[in-house]
């Protein structure tokens, strides 16, 4: 990249969403046990019976205010944290492990993606609790505040756990919004207000500066953005190299990243949750044909064929039930989608249920290049559809619907 104009969409033109969970696994934790809520929670590895070694992955933000941070040893992190016992006081809090449930936090974490991909189509997943999102197609910087603030309430009703959400021209300084005002934060940095808004902060807050580099940064005199921002661009990349002039535009709010979602979508779904539980059986109807016509009219947009249908229905609190039937070849047909869908739910009569999704699977892109199909046809991750479905590999009629109790239904490559 040169000093001068960038190459590509200017980036103020861009409206770039940094998504990220707020102590992700704690909060998890939190989500399928309630009484947690508030208190300080520490999830790790290695304090199991017999077991004396094992680290923090992560603490709630009760838990950091003893002291907690991630990677520290397990052992000396609960030594931080009040015990009951020591509680004296009735109303103090009382410090509380999980041992780390990935497959539970990842089955969450596909929730999360799940809306995001309702909200926009530009969706780059970065990690389990991670994601950027463009919508500079949709919104202008007028809507964008709204638009972000919906999508983190959305993701609390509807999955569950709380998010920070930066909204900024590019991704480096997304990203930085979404860590500003962690825990439940939204900031948003508008074209004009990146400089100032980047220059107080310390140089290891931007991307691509690692501690090695910030010392190295603060032993040249440089310890601000700003102070980055205004060194000579020569000086940088003498000692850094080409790292040295990236750094720099980062510094100064320039970052042409696109937001490059990562492979086809493995399913397209919707969800939709009521405000209570219902067990009330046109609702849940009437609930289901809307979301059929939502993903269908997504699957005609798109040109997409799918071989298994779907349904995903969550009873309260938070156990989530998947339900799919696979067909001999690949369809877009919305009647037989309406008429799988309502017969996988019969299942569920007189149950309670806080949220519903419809879920097309084994896709085929009638529109991609012969590339991206083969790659897609012969991709290995049908066989680990996370919804257990086996897949037909001679494309054979499925006679029965299968059924599982897993989680993680919606997985994207
Ligand atoms: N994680 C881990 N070990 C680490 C860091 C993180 O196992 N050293 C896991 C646990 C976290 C999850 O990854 O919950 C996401 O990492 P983040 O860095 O986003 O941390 P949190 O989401 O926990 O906290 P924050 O609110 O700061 O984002
Ligand atoms: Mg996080």
């Amino acid at each position: 990249m040169n000093d001068g104009g960038l190459p590509g969409v200017p980036s103020e033109e861009r409206i770039v969403l940094h998504v990220d969970m707020d102590c992700f696994y704690a909060s998890c934790e939190r989500r399928r046990d309630p009484s947690l809520r508030h208190e300080p929670v520490v999830v790790g590895m290695g304090y199991e019976a017999g077991e004396a070694h094992g680290a923090v992955a992560t603490a709630s933000y009760e838990a950091r205010e003893h002291g907690v941070e991630s990677a520290q040893a397990i052992s000396q992190a609960l030594n931080h944290l009040p015990r009951a016992v020591d509680a004296d006081d009735p109303d103090g809090a009382v410090g509380h492990y999980r041992p780390v449930d990935m497959a539970y936090y990842e089955s969450v974490s596909e929730e999360v993606k799940t809306v995001l991909h309702e909200v926009a189509d530009t969706v780059r997943e970065v990690s389990i609790d991670e994601a950027y999102v463009d919508v500079s197609d949709r919104l202008g910087w007028d809507g964008a505040p709204v638009f972000a603030r919906n999508l983190k309430a959305r993701i609390h009703e509807e999955v569950g756990v709380p998010a920070s959400i930066g909204v900024a021209p590019n991704m480096s300084t997304a990203k930085i919004a979404s860590d500003h005002d962690k825990p439940d934060g939204l900031v948003v940095v508008t074209p004009d207000e990146i400089r100032p808004f980047l220059a107080p902060l310390d140089v290891k807050r931007l991307h691509g500066v690692g501690p090695v580099t910030a010392r190295e940064l603060r032993s040249m005199g440089i310890e601000t953005a700003g102070a980055l921002a205004q060194t000579d661009r020569h000086r940088l990349v003498d000692r850094f190299g080409a790292r040295g002039g990236d750094i720099h535009d980062y510094a100064r709010g320039h970052d042409d990243r696109e937001v490059e979602p990562v492979g086809e979508p493995k399913s397209l779904s919707n969800e939709s949750a009521f405000t209570e539980p219902t067990e009330n059986p046109d609702r849940i109807r009437d609930r289901l044909l809307t979301l059929i016509k939502q993903v269908t009219t997504r699957t005609t947009q798109h040109n997409v064929l799918y071989k298994t249908i779907g349904i995903k229905v969550v009873t309260p609190p938070f156990d989530v039930h998947t339900r799919s039937h696979s067909l001999s070849g690949p369809v877009d047909d919305p009647a037989l989608v309406e008429r799988i869908v309502l017969d996988l739910i019969e299942e569920f009569e007189e149950r309670p249920v806080r949220k519903l999704g419809v879920r097309v699977s084994n896709l085929s892109f009638v529109d991609a290049d012969q590339a991206s199909l083969d790659d897609w046809e012969q991709s290995p991750t049908e066989s680990n559809d996370t919804d257990g479905t086996p897949v037909q590999p001679d494309g054979g009629t499925a006679t029965e619907n299968e059924r599982s109790r897993q989680t993680s239904v919606f997985k994207f490559v």
